[in-house]
């Protein structure tokens, strides 16, 4: 069960994040709704929000996941894979030094950006992509071993439709994820039962389970029918705008 959540909200140089995607300019008040919308599905589901002030010097700080690993025997700083993000989490630091007294951090030459580590409970799926390199996955790997987490990994870098392993894949909880095809065949997915997303709503496997509900993009009626059919209770958040700079559910959070 998670009780704690850590947000941020868009500044007003949003828009100026990196994007690989072409679905146009994020529109920053429409954002910074949704991001409110999302802060209070989390206080939905039983978590204590904790909004940190926004940081134009970095249009993409936003996107706090990618900052930290955070599980409940372990705390992990990352080192972002983009240099324009470098800084970010230099900047979270103090948020979570008052909260995780064994801290750890990710350093050069390795690089890990939160997006690309899915927890799935004693497991972490651990992403190799654009942004997270072996050495960084090498260093998290071993801090997570340390606290007496399995780890492995899967390489993403080939699949282009996504930036980040989570990108394309959601823990559900119960051995259960929803992924799309693209990633449902690698062998460390060998004992994970996949809810495999029809292409055309492959956006949406980047969901988030936060304790009795299911956290997903609206707008994906296919795998919302298919959670509610599993027992899930979906609560459904408009996601375009953070979806413009490539961002999904999960990246606006961190949970613990
Ligand atoms: C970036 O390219 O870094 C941001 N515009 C989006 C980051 C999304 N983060 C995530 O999926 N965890």
């Amino acid at each position: 069960m998670f009780s704690q959540a850590i947000v941020r909200p868009p500044a007003e140089n949003f828009a100026l994040g990196l994007t690989r995607v072409d679905l146009g300019p994020p529109d920053v008040a429409l954002a910074l709704r949704q991001h409110a919308d999302y802060c209070d599905a989390l206080r939905h589901c039983g978590l204590n929000v904790t909004s940190l002030p926004p940081d134009a010097r970095f249009p993409d700080s936003t996107f706090v996941e990618d900052v930290a690993v955070l599980m409940p025997r372990c705390a992990v700083l990352t080192l972002p894979g983009a240099v324009a993000r470098l800084g970010e989490a230099a900047e979270m630091r103090p948020e979570l030094s008052k909260r995780f007294a064994g801290l750890v951090q990710i350093t050069a030459p390795g690089s890990v950006d939160g997006g690309d580590i899915c927890e799935a409970g004693e497991h972490v799926f651990i992403g190799i992509s654009h942004r997270t390199n072996a050495e960084g996955a090498r260093q998290l790997a071993r801090f997570l071993g340390d606290a007496g987490y399995t780890s492995s990994i899967i390489d993403v870098r080939g699949i282009d439709s996504i930036l980040h392993l989570k990108s394309g894949m959601g823990w559900l909880g119960d051995g259960r994820m929803v992924v799309i095809e693209a990633i449902a065949a690698d062998p460390a997915l060998r004992d994970v039962e996949c809810v495999i997303v029809d292409p055309v709503e492959d956006y949406a496997a980047n969901c988030v389970r936060v304790n009795d509900h299911v956290l997903l993009p609206r707008g994906y009626p296919l795998i919302a029918e298919r959670l509610r059919a599993l027992g899930y209770a979906p609560l459904l958040l408009d996601m375009s705008e953070f979806h413009k700079l490539d961002g999904g559910l999960s990246c606006l959070s961190l949970r613990f």
